[in-house]
């Protein structure tokens, strides 16, 4: 979709943690709560056996994960607060379903990390925290949950609160906020709760209205090339700048090709605009040729990184492989480019649920971390995760199915 310039960028947020801590709940209440389901999603909510309302039931909505009682695939739901737009990504936390947990986080600005009260924190606690870590989800909100369960106790909050900052910690991550709420009776989501007196920080809500949208503004320009479109004798270049503005008149560098263009027109679904900046969506033209989807539009004076090879922290989730693998084993994606890619070699690999060093680098099992050097058949524009995160997050994927996710750490020769 074309946008003009100054819509209003959603909030995307994902909803992690481990296997029945009441992520698909949470998700529902707030729904619920800000009169945000619809009627034919109202009118199927099913009850639980005390009789409060099975939130879940109207985010898991395929029929083999209302049966299951568990979330298989991601949904993404639009949701308006007062202050906001959101797209709202539910993760399934069942270790079987990570890649699509993956997924949903690759696409994130922040994340709710879900820890159940009467439960504490589970191996997929921290898988999750590591993934969102992987993928440079950096802003998350920490919600305890089911306070129900353990008679809204202070001190059982505190000791889970503090337990999971240390985890998070541990893997150089930091939550913004800590919540004690129920999902299930509504307590802290959206209104605030009379059984935590003791409380006095934000709801979830309002935890998350007040987070600011950075659509990386004042970076460089960077515009991936999505789709190309012949209209009325033009070639419209359609995609979203994920850094610094575009106007009509100014130079770009066409990467990886390497070439000097100057900008022509910078349009929306109504007419010509003035420019567009990072967040929009709009259509470019240029007075260059050939152009393809994954092409970048960069400013000439700041270029990005364009390489044959990159050392890359990723998080395995295919079965075992041969370090270095046979000839590419799927596709590299940066953005909107994608490029066959190899592994040439393991520099350094982690189990995952402990982070505990494996010393054997010749191979890398299912659920392994590893900095890894990759092998890109063509060369491929990015940059460091810590310069830039759009074009610092890598997944690699294979007919649809997604083998690792992670973040470039750098060029390699
Ligand atoms: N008592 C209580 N139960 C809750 C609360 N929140 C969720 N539950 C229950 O916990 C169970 C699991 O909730 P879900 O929301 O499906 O959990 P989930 O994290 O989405 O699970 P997966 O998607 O399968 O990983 C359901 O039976 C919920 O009703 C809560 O605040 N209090
Ligand atoms: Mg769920």
């Amino acid at each position: 979709m074309i946008t003009a310039a100054n819509d209003t960028v959603p909030l995307r947020v994902t909803f992690v943690g481990h296997v029945d801590h009441g992520k698909s709940t949470l998700i529902g209440r707030i729904l619920f709560d800000a009169g945000a389901l619809s009627t034919a999603a109202r009118a199927d909510l099913r009850r639980e056996e005390d009789g409060t309302i099975d939130f879940a039931f109207a985010v898991d909505a395929l029929r083999e994960e209302r049966e299951r009682h568990i979330t298989i695939d991601t949904t993404r739901t639009p949701f308006v607060s007062e202050t906001r737009p959101y797209e709202i990504i539910d993760a399934p936390g069942h270790p079987e379903f990570l890649k699509n947990m993956l997924s949903g986080a690759t696409s994130a600005d922040t994340a709710v990390l879900i820890v159940d009260a009467s439960l504490g924190l589970e191996e997929q606690t921290f898988r999750h925290a590591l993934l969102l870590r992987l993928v440079g989800v950096q802003r998350i909100l920490v919600a305890v949950n089911k306070m129900d369960l353990c008679d809204f106790d202070e001190e059982r909050y505190r000791a889970l609160a503090g337990e999971t900052e240390v985890l998070l910690g541990s893997i150089g991550s930091a939550s913004f906020a800590t919540v004690p709420i129920s999902a299930r009776h509504g307590d802290n989501v959206f209104h605030r709760s009379d059984r935590t007196p003791w409380y006095e920080g934000p709801t979830i809500l309002e935890a998350l209205d007040v987070l600011p949208v950075e659509p990386e503004r004042s970076h460089p320009l960077r515009f991936p090339v999505q789709d190309v479109l012949e209209r009325d004798g033009h070639t419209l270049l359609l995609g979203r700048v994920e850094g610094g503005s575009i106007q009509p008149g100014r130079p770009v560098r066409l990467l990886p090709r390497d070439e000097l263009a100057r900008v022509r027109e910078v349009r929306s679904l109504d007419g010509r605009l003035d420019g567009a900046a990072a967040g929009d969506c709009p259509a470019i033209v240029v007075d260059a040729g050939g152009l393809r989807r994954g092409d970048v539009l960069v400013d000439p004076n700041h270029l990005p990184l364009t390489v044959e090879s990159a050392r890359v922290t990723v998080f395995w989730m295919r079965g075992s492989v041969s370090i270095p693998t046979e000839g590419a084993i799927g596709e590299a994606r940066v953005a909107t480019q994608l490029v066959p890619v190899r592994i040439r070699a393991v520099n350094r690999r982690f189990e995952s649920a402990t982070l505990d060093e494996i010393p054997e680098r010749d191979c890398l099992a299912e659920t392994d971390v590893a900095e890894v050097v990759l092998d890109f058949e063509r060369p491929i524009v990015l940059e460091t995760h810590n310069d830039f995160p759009p074009l610092g997050r890598i997944t690699i994927e294979s007919s649809q199915d997604v083998l690792a996710a992670g973040i470039v750490r750098g060029g390699e020769a």
